[in-house]
């Protein structure tokens, strides 16, 4: 072998495949899917081995799943953290073989200097987006609001709930009747959706729907229907994800209005990655993703058109 062929071998030998271990969530939602299939793409085009593991929603399985990824030695962790508590013990194990961990699209309560940085919304701006739009339509009109949240203690139920109350200071005209957890998922957004219709008046009294996702509001909006009231009309409906199915229900005037999250976290997280692998560059501690407002009035089957095939 001459040095030169021996040189090249061992380069391409330095580029050896680099293996990520992502925790995530589980399926609850369409969003949850389309950042599932986003980072198996992500990873496949730029060669990186994706270890994947999925929580079924559960924190005991992330953090199970995060001490499996440090036993193998992974290059990195990719987290998204079903709620923002209970994780400083596992990040340090991870710290302490030094793997960099990577938040995405959820924030937890630890140290920053645990993980190497986080990319997401700021979520928190995405709830004042979806409360200024509802100050719009009602106006002075006296409107009674019901509100489906996030899993309970996850920062994105924390962070829109806050955000949407900063958007109704200063308009006592809309108040907040109801709230509760439907967990993310369509079958929640419906039972619970049921249960707010039953304790006010069969709907009567709702003027609008503010979900923390898109499937708890298209859950809701079955329930509205099967008792007789027209969801986007009767009940205004205000989300956020901008899953394909929102902008159908748009179409059929069954929903008003929803927040655009990326569900791409990969791309970004993976380019920090790559950075650091490259010349140990540390990207800054968010990387923040943008939260764009649809509504009705958005061509909402070409925006239908343009996220149905990316794995929602
Ligand atoms: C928000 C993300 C949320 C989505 C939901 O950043 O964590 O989790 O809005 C998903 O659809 O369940």
């Amino acid at each position: 072998l001459t040095t030169a062929t021996l040189i090249a071998g061992t380069a391409g030998m330095a580029a050896a495949q680099q293996t990520v271990g992502f925790s995530q969530i589980g399926s609850e939602s369409g969003w949850r899917a389309a950042e599932t299939t986003l980072t198996r793409q992500q990873a496949e085009e730029r060669g990186i081995n994706l270890q994947f593991s999925d929580a079924q929603q559960r924190q005991e399985n992330q953090i199970a799943a995060i001490r499996s990824f440090v036993a193998q030695g992974v290059d990195a962790i990719l987290l998204a953290p079903v709620v923002a508590t209970g994780w400083d013990s596992v990040l340090e194990e991870a710290a302490e073989a030094e793997i960099p961990v990577i938040l995405l699209d959820r924030r937890v309560d630890s140290a920053e200097d645990l993980y190497m940085t986080a990319v997401g919304s700021d979520l928190v701006h995405e709830g004042e987006v979806a409360g200024d739009w509802l100050v719009g339509e009602v106006g002075d009109e006296e409107c009674r609001v019901v509100e489906l949240e996030g899993t309970t203690g996850s920062s994105p139920a924390i962070d829109r709930a806050t955000g949407f109350r900063n958007a109704l200071e200063g308009h006592d005209n809309i108040e907040i009747v109801r709230s509760q957890t439907g967990d993310f998922t369509r079958s929640g957004g419906k039972e619970v959706m049921e249960s707010f219709l039953q304790a006010e008046g069969g709907g009567q009294d709702i003027c609008a729907l503010y979900a923390h996702n898109d499937d708890m509001a298209l859950g809701a909006i079955q329930a509205i229907n099967e008792a007789g009231l027209n969801p986007g009309e009767d009940i205004l409906i205000v989300s956020i994800d901008a899953v394909p199915d929102i902008f159908q229900a748009m179409a059929d005037g069954d929903a008003n209005a929803t927040v655009e999250l990326t569900p791409n976290m990969a791309g970004p997280a993976f380019d920090a990655l790559e950075a650091y692998w490259a010349d140990g560059t540390e990207p800054e501690k968010f990387i923040q993703t943008d939260s764009t407002l649809y509504t009705q009035s958005d061509d909402p089957m070409a925006e239908y058109e343009a996220r149905k095939d990316l794995g929602y």
